[in-house]
C-alpha cells in the first residue's frame, strides 16, 4: 500500500515523508502494518460480553456458548456503540452544565448571551421576571443536570420537535428519559443473559442515541453558546500551513470549550506575550484541531490546524511547542511522536490521562490560573525548538466559518426577505428550498477513517452535492476537511456550485458549505430541521434533507447517525458499521426503520455513488414536499 495514497491532503503527504526520514511512526504506518483486519470484528460477529467468550460466529458455530445468535451479538455490539457515543457527548455536556453553575459576574465564566438564556429558561418553566441573570443561569444548570438522572418524564427538548415526530417517538417508545438512564439501560440489556432480540436491541439503540441528540448534545451546544457566545461568521484559515515559523505554536486538540476559551484568553496575556518575545519568538500562535478547532474557529476565527488524521503530523512539523488536549479523539500515539521532537504533549483532564504525556490538570474552579500555567509551559519550550528539524508545509486555505442556526437565519433574513420577515424566522430558507433554487440541505458530518483515504470521501461528496444545488451544512472533522479544501470560501460557490445554489450564495453572501461547529453541534442540525418542519407544518421526514458521514469512525458518530435517522432524516455512510454479520440488523437499519421512523441508513463505500444516491433521494423527497407544501 502506498502511504501517500492514504490521504489526499498534500500537506499530510509532505509530512508523511518527513516522518519517515525522522524515523517517526504514524497511524498510516500502523494501518499498513496491520494488513487485513479481523473479519469477525468488521462484521460485528464477535462477542466478549462475558467471561465464557470470546465467542465468534461461523457457519460451523452459529451460536455463542450461551446460545446467542449472530443477530443478538451484532445488536448488542451496536447498542453498546450507541451508548458509548451518547456517554461521550453527554458527559461533555454534563461538564458544561457544571461550568454554567459556576458562572458569576466576577468569575472566569460569564453569561455572554443573556437573551438566549432567558429564552431557554422560559422554555424550561424557570421564573425569569425580576431575577438576576446569574440566578437564572444557576437554575438552568440545575434543570440541565437533572436531565441526566431525573426519575420521571422524558427529554425537556422533545416538545420543540414537530408534533408528528413526537407521536412517532411516543408510539415506538424511543423518547429518551434521563441520559444516564438510557446509557445504563443499554449496558444492562446487553449484559449476558438479558436482551436477545435484534428488533428490541435496535429500538434501545435508537432511544439511547436520542438521549445524545435531543438531550446531551443540545445541552452542550446551547449552554456553550450562552457562556461563550453564539457563533457568527468569521474569517479563518485551515490546514497545517497555519503554523508560524517564528512564533510559539500551541495546538489545542479535543472537545471542551471551557478549557479552550481560557487558553485563548491566556495566550493574550501581556506577560506571556512578553515572555514569548524573551524566548526569541515573535508572538504566540494558537490553532485548533478536531472539534475544539471547530469550537474556537466558530467563535473567534482561530485558525484550524487540521483534522483527526493530522494530529501526529502536526507534531512532525517540529514547530509545535505544545499540543494541549482534553477529551476524545486524541491518539495515545501522540506521546511517542512528541518524544521525537521538543513538543510538550499536555493532558489536562482526569478523564483522559495518557501515559507519556505531561499532566497539568485543568479545573474549571481555577480556570484562568490553570490556563496561564499551561500556556507558560508552552512558551518556555520555544527555546528548545530545533530549527533544523522544522518543516511547516505551505498549504492553507481561507474559509468563512461560524454558521450557527441564528447566524444562518440572520444572514438569509438580512438580504433575501428583509421586508416580509422581520422576525428572524426560517422562512427565507424555506422559500429557496420550495422554489427549487436550492434542492435540499444535507449535513455532512463525522471523522476521518483509515479504512478510506483521508478527506477523499468528504470532499468528493460535498462537491457533488453543491454542484447539484444542495446546500451543505457540516460539523466535526468533515467541516475541517471542507475548510482545508477551499469549500468554505465564498468564491467556492462560483467555482463548484450549481447555478441555483451559486445565485443564493452570492445574494446572501455565504459559502456553499456552511460550518456549523463541532460533532456535539450536530444538535444544531436537529434545530434547523425542526424549525423548517414546524414552519411548513410537516414532519422532518417530509423534507428534502439528508445526513452523511462519509468517513465516520467514532462511537459518537454511530450515535449521531442513529439519532439523525430516529429524527426522520435519511443517513448515508461511507464506511460500513460492524453490523454486516447480521442480515436482520442490516434489514432493519437499512430498510425497516423507514416504516418506523420515516428514515433509514444507506451504506456505500464509493463516494461518487453515495453522492448520486443522496441526490436522487433528495429529488424524490422534493416530489413529496412540493405536493404537500
Ligand atoms: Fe459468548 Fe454469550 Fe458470553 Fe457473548 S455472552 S461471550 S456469546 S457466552
Ligand atoms: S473530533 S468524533 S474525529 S468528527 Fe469531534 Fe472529529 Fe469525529 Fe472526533
Amino acid at each position: 500500500m502506498d502511504k501517500k495514497l492514504m490521504t489526499i491532503d498534500l500537506n499530510s503527504r509532505i509530512l508523511l515523508e518527513k516522518a519517515e526520514k525522522d524515523g517517526v511512526e504514524t497511524m498510516y504506518d500502523r494501518k499498513i502494518a496491520m494488513k487485513s483486519q479481523c473479519g469477525f470484528g468488521l462484521q460485528g460477529g464477535c462477542c466478549r460480553i462475558c467471561g465464557m467468550g470470546p465467542c465468534r460466529i461461523t457457519p460451523k458455530t452459529p451460536r455463542g456458548l450461551c446460545g446467542a445468535d449472530v443477530h443478538t451479538i451484532v445488536g448488542r455490539n451496536f447498542a453498546r456503540m450507541c451508548a458509548g457515543g451518547t456517554a461521550a457527548h453527554s458527559d461533555h455536556a454534563r461538564d458544561i452544565a457544571h461550568t454554567m453553575a459556576l458562572t458569576s459576574r466576577e468569575g472566569n465564566y460569564k453569561i455572554r448571551e443573556e437573551e438566549k438564556l432567558i429564552e431557554l429558561a422560559k422554555d424550561w418553566g424557570i421564573e425569569t421576571e425580576g431575577k438576576d441573570i446569574y440566578d437564572i443561569a444557576h437554575e438552568a444548570a440545575d434543570v440541565a443536570l437533572m436531565e441526566f438522572g431525573k426519575p420521571y418524564g422524558t427529554s425537556i427538548f422533545l416538545k420543540n420537535a414537530p408534533a408528528k415526530r413526537q407521536e412517532i417517538w411516543k408510539k415506538l417508545d424511543i423518547e429518551p428519559r434521563a441520559i444516564d438512564r438510557e446509557i445504563a439501560t443499554v449496558m444492562h440489556s446487553t449484559h449476558i443473559g438479558c436482551c436477545a432480540d435484534i428488533d428490541s436491541l435496535i429500538n434501545l439503540s435508537l432511544r439511547t442515541s436520542m438521549a445524545d441528540g435531543w438531550q446531551g448534545s443540545m445541552i452542550g451546544t446551547k449552554f456553550s453558546d450562552i457562556m461563550f457566545g453564539t457563533p457568527t461568521p468569521q474569517q479563518t484559515e485551515a490546514n497545517l500551513g497555519v503554523l508560524e515559523a517564528n512564533q510559539v505554536n500551541i495546538i489545542l486538540h479535543g472537545h471542551e470549550p471551557s478549557l479552550s476559551e481560557m487558553i485563548v484568553l491566556a495566550t493574550e496575556d501581556p506577560e506571556l506575550v512578553a515572555l514569548a518575545k524573551e524566548m526569541g519568538a515573535e508572538g504566540i500562535n494558537i490553532s485548533g484541531m478536531c472539534c475544539i478547532g471547530n469550537e474556537i474557529t466558530m467563535r473567534h476565527g482561530i485558525k484550524i490546524a487540521g483534522d483527526f488524521h493530522q494530529q501526529e503530523l502536526a507534531l512532525v512539523t517540529g514547530a509545535v511547542e505544545a499540543m494541549i488536549v482534553d477529551v476524545q479523539c486524541i491518539f495515545p500515539a501522540l506521546s511517542r511522536v512528541a518524544d521525537c521532537y521538543h513538543t510538550k504533549f499536555i493532558t489536562t483532564s482526569k478523564k483522559a490521562k495518557i501515559t507519556g504525556s505531561i499532566y497539568m490538570e485543568f479545573k474549571e474552579e481555577n480556570a484562568y490560573q490553570d490556563a496561564l500555567q499551561i500556556v507558560r509551559e508552552a512558551v518556555l519550550n520555544f527555546k528548545n525548538r530545533d530549527k533544523s528539524r522544522v518543516l511547516i508545509p505551505e498549504l492553507k486555505s481561507s474559509a468563512t466559518v461560524g454558521y450557527s442556526v441564528d447566524a444562518i437565519i440572520k444572514q438569509l433574513d438580512r438580504v433575501v426577505n428583509v421586508e416580509i420577515d422581520k422576525q428572524g424566522t426560517i422562512k427565507p430558507l424555506v422559500d429557496v428550498i420550495k422554489s427549487g433554487t436550492i434542492r435540499g440541505v444535507v449535513g455532512v458530518v463525522g471523522c476521518n477513517n483509515a479504512r478510506v483515504a483521508s478527506n477523499l470521501a468528504h470532499t468528493t461528496i460535498m462537491k457533488e452535492l453543491i454542484k447539484n444545488d444542495i446546500l451543505v451544512i457540516t460539523t466535526g472533522c468533515g467541516a475541517s476537511a471542507a475548510a482545508k479544501f477551499g469549500l468554505m470560501k465564498k468564491s467556492a460557490a462560483k467555482k463548484y456550485a450549481g447555478k441555483g445554489l451559486a445565485t443564493v450564495c452570492e445574494l446572501v453572501d455565504i459559502p456553499p458549505v456552511l460550518h456549523m461547529g463541532s460533532c456535539v453541534d450536530c444538535s444544531r442540525i436537529l434545530d434547523v430541521a425542526s424549525a423548517i418542519a414546524n414552519f411548513v407544518d410537516m414532519d422532518i421526514s417530509d423534507l428534502p434533507l439528508a445526513g452523511v458521514a462519509p468517513e465516520w469512525m467514532s462511537e459518537k458518530a454511530v450515535a449521531i447517525g442513529t439519532y439523525i435517522v430516529a429524527s426522520g432524516i435519511d443517513t448515508y455512510l461511507g464506511v460500513m458499521p460492524p453490523v454486516g454479520g447480521s442480515s436482520r440488523a442490516v434489514e432493519i437499519l437499512c430498510g425497516e426503520l423507514e416504516d418506523q421512523v420515516g428514515a433509514s441508513f444507506t451504506v456505500n463505500e464509493n463516494p461518487e455513488e453515495l453522492a448520486a444516491l443522496i441526490i436522487a433521494d433528495i429529488e424524490k423527497k422534493r416530489v413529496h414536499f412540493e405536493k404537500i407544501y
